[in-house]
């Protein structure tokens, strides 16, 4: 790399998307000045795709916050870190003092897993809040994975991922990973790999009501009704025990309860879930088939399949293919990581532990059962809402806009704005923070140390990397899990001057003292000298699975030589490789393949069955220079055509009356109301008839936002349309996808612009 005088060259992994891609930035006399892909990462080796340049504009964002913002007579002011916390101080405890803890809650957004502050400091606030009300993006989006995980594999992170080098035939539902770079599987260069994978002769197949750029790929692709996956799903694993294919593989010794999913399957032969799905009967026995066939070979799911109405059942089907075929935890088929740290997989006696638990708690209202400590975000507006002892008056929401990424948002904004006292940790004033009585803002991500707690658990290879801060923070900027320590010493009745270093011991030590009891005086010892998020890093790299052990392992990790790591492209931990039975976390050691909770919705999906598809369903889309709600203030990206548009096939568009480039309004029939949104139609022969695609995350016309360069081009709010009491019910998450619509043209201006 050539660098021209005064210039320095840092590498930091991308924190925009799940690939995780290592990137190589130049900075000069304080400013960014270039940002490629760091050839050496041995993750993503060089790739990157166009968001990660956008890192420079966001840095640069001048939308985006400086300093912490309290709304006084309705009007945000800029105020100091002490004013802030000392208006959090005078306003948060007597709300929890008079009406309880559960009076409180907390709401987490995605980022909130690209940034180690949040993710590992976020559970210090909900113990010191004390409160079940804990919503996350994760009940819009992966939360039937971690369902399956926690019910088949012991734990909620035991996700089993493609092996893509290895593997000859690579299916692929609801997910479009040419586009969104991959989800729960940390695939960078995606489009390479698949190239790959055709190129030895292997096969990929993609079934998707749109010809995504992932089928553009691919050998074979499959329209489906869009939320008819789990009639398919259900043809092939029928399929399987009809004619004899289920493979009797290594792990059989191991699975529990296959008498049990033959009979569950039993009434879904393909010839009668093949008009509801839109694929053949012949053609669900061939995937089947091949599937089965093929030694070297997996199915991957992902949004499209968890953010419908069957979301668990289609996880665990997906799960239950690739097992009864022998692709389970079979190189070329579905492997397990095993991530350097963090990883609860790798953690206690390997073969058997706890479990997960499920139903601890329930929502107020609806009477939802927690999943993973979560209640489904969905649930937050009549929490709100509704009177009553337990009901919500406080809210933190910590990276989050759930005005946009969450069905009806604008019952949700109502309900924000009712609200006692209302923080938000976010980097801008947007549709959900407009709401927050304070904002505290973030340090920019260049500002901030790196490790990928969750992604290095689903990465396509076993890796371990960290980056450094790339630019120096505003000494006046705490970290975000200082920001946490001090809003957790305000809720635990300690205030707002508590020194958050010392807290950061505390929590600390008592932490170290759990989980090593004995060695707890070594491993204080080992640490000394590190703080914050660092010294956790440390401590789980010592002790995980390639760890140094504290010195036993000499020749182990540990945090300097992951940091003297960083420039080289981190290090290398090998292919991913067999890890069951010692991976499983089972209170009996065995991978019980039909969990009541997922039986007991059989019934639902069979009764579904037999209801008629609707004429017109909406779907949604993730456009490469486009980042959910969040990105569309940065020039880099927010320049080209409008990618929010609504997509129809032309025998839809001719039907209905509507021109390319013309406008439109879109309605659906919610359980509480009619809505419409008004849309750009651009009309496209890689759609299914009978489905039309927008994306999520637009709508940035709401008043009292600053997002100036946003809202010129605002776009429409695919969640209005959506339905907030439809919900996969083993996990709880969002329907987001298969919603019936009416399309309706506005005015005809072939050449309209947005
Ligand atoms: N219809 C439909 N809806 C969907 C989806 C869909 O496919 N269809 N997808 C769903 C999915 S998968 C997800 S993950 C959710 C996302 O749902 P959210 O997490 O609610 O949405 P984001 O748009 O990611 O919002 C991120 C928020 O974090 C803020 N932010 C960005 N960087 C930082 C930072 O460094 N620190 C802090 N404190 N804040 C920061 C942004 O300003 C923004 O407010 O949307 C879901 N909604
Ligand atoms: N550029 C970009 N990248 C992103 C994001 C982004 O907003 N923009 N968001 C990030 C986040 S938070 C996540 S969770 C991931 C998600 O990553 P993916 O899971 O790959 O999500 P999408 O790209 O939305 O692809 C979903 C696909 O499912 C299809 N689909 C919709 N309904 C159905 C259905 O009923 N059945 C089937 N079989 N298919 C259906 C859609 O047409 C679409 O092609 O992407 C991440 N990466
Ligand atoms: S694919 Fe994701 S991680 Fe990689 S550069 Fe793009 S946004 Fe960043
Ligand atoms: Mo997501």
């Amino acid at each position: 790399m050539k660098t021209s005088p005064g210039e320095s060259i840092h590498h930091r992994i991308c924190p925009l998307c799940e690939a995780c891609c290592g990137l190589e930035i130049s900075v000069r006399e304080g400013a960014v000045v270039g940002i490629r892909g760091h050839e050496a990462d041995v993750l993503s080796r060089g790739y990157i795709c166009p968001k990660a340049v956008a890192l420079k504009d966001l840095h640069e964002d001048p939308d985006r916050l400086r300093s912490p913002l309290i709304k006084r007579h309705g009007t945000f002011e800029p105020a100091t870190w002490s004013q802030a916390y000392a208006e959090i101080a005078r306003r948060l405890p007597p709300v929890l003092q008079e009406h309880g803890r559960q009076a409180a809650g907390i709401v987490v957004g995605n980022p909130a897993a690209h940034k180690i502050g949040l993710g590992l400091y976020f559970p210090r606030l909900a113990r010191a809040l004390g409160t079940h009300n804990i919503f996350s993006a994760s009940t819009l989006d992966q939360i039937p994975r971690h369902l399956v995980s926690g019910l088949l594999y012991g734990h909620w992170m035991s996700v089993p991922v493609p092996d893509i080098e290895r593997c000859d035939l690579l299916i692929v539902l609801g997910a479009n990973p040419a586009a969104s770079n991959g989800s729960m599987w940390t695939v960078p260069d995606f489009r390479g790999k698949s190239k790959a994978l055709r190129a030895r002769g292997g096969r990929l197949v993609v079934i998707d009501p749109r010809r995504s750029e992932t089928a553009a790929l691919a050998d074979e692709h499959d329209f489906i009704r869009p939320g008819a996956d789990v009639f398919l799903l259900l043809g092939m694993v029928h399929t399987l025990f009809a004619e004899g294919r289920v493979v009797a593989g290594r792990l059989h010794v191991l699975f529990d309860g296959l008498a049990e999913v033959e009979a569950a399957v039993a009434p879904f032969d393909a010839s009668a879930v093949a008009a509801r799905c839109g694929l053949s009967a012949e053609r669900i026995r061939a995937l089947a088939r091949a599937l089965a066939a093929t030694p070297r070979a997996a199915v991957y799911a992902r949004i499209g399949t968890c953010t419908q109405e069957f979301g668990s059942l289609c996880t665990w089907l997906v799960d239950l293919l690739n097992a009864l075929t022998g692709h389970l935890d079979e190189p070329g088929g579905v492997l397990f990581p095993l991530a350097p740290a963090f990883a609860a997989n790798t953690q206690g006696a390997d073969g058997v532990g706890r479990g997960v638990q499920l139903g601890r708690h329930r929502s107020r209202v609806g009477g939802l059962p927690e999943v993973m400590g979560e209640l489904p975000i969905t649930c937050l507006a009549e929490e709100i809402e509704t009177g009553g002892a337990g009901q919500l008056r406080t809210l933190v929401t910590i990276a989050c806009n759930p005005v946009l990424s969450a069905p009806n948002g604008a019952r949700l904004a109502g309900a924000l704005a009712s609200l006692d006292f209302m923080v938000s940790m976010d980097i801008y004033v947007n549709e959900t923070t407009r709401h927050a009585d304070v904002i505290l803002p973030a340090p920019s991500p260049l500002e901030e140390m790196h490790y990928d707690v969750a992604f290095a658990q689903l990465s396509w290879r076993n890796q371990a990397r960290y980056s450094a801060p790339v630019l120096p923070r505003d000494p006046a900027q705490p970290a975000e899990w200082q920001t946490l320590l001090t809003l957790a010493s305000i809720a635990a009745g300690t205030g707002a001057d508590a020194d958050t270093a010392r807290l950061d011991d505390e929590f600390f030590a008592a932490d170290v003292r759990r989980q090593f009891g004995d060695l707890a005086p070594r491993v204080l010892e080992a640490t000394a000298g590190l703080a914050g998020p660092e010294r956790l890093l440390d401590v789980a790299l010592r002790a995980g699975p390639y760890g140094d052990r504290f010195g036993d392992r000499p020749e182990g990790l540990d945090l300097a030589g992951l940091k003297a790591a960083a420039d080289s492209g981190g290090i290398d931990l090998g292919p991913l490789a067999p890890r069951l039975p010692a991976l499983l976390r089972t209170p009996d050691g065995r991978i019980g393949l039909a969990p009541a909770r997922l039986l007991d919705d059989l019934p639902r999906a069979a009764a579904a069955l037999g209801r008629a598809a609707p004429e017109l369903v909406v779907i949604g889309r993730r456009d490469v220079r486009s980042n959910n709600s969040w990105m569309h203030n940065l020039p880099v990206l927010a320049k080209g055509p409008m990618r929010c548009t609504a997509l129809l096939h032309p025998d839809d568009a001719r039907r209905l009356g509507l021109d390319d480039g013309g406008r439109a309004r879109i309605a659906s029939r919610t359980s509480t109301g009619e809505r419409s949104i008004e849309a750009q139609i651009q009309i496209s022969a890689d759609m299914m008839p009978g489905v039309i695609s927008l994306p999520h995350g637009w709508g940035h016309d709401l008043p009292g936002t600053v997002l100036g360069l946003a809202a010129q081009r605002p776009g429409a709010n695919l969640n209005a349309l959506m339905d907030e009491n439809l919900r996969d019910l083993p996990s709880g998450n969002a329907v987001l996808t298969g919603v019936a619509v009416q399309v309706t043209a506005l005015n005809q201006v072939p050449h309209a612009k947005q």
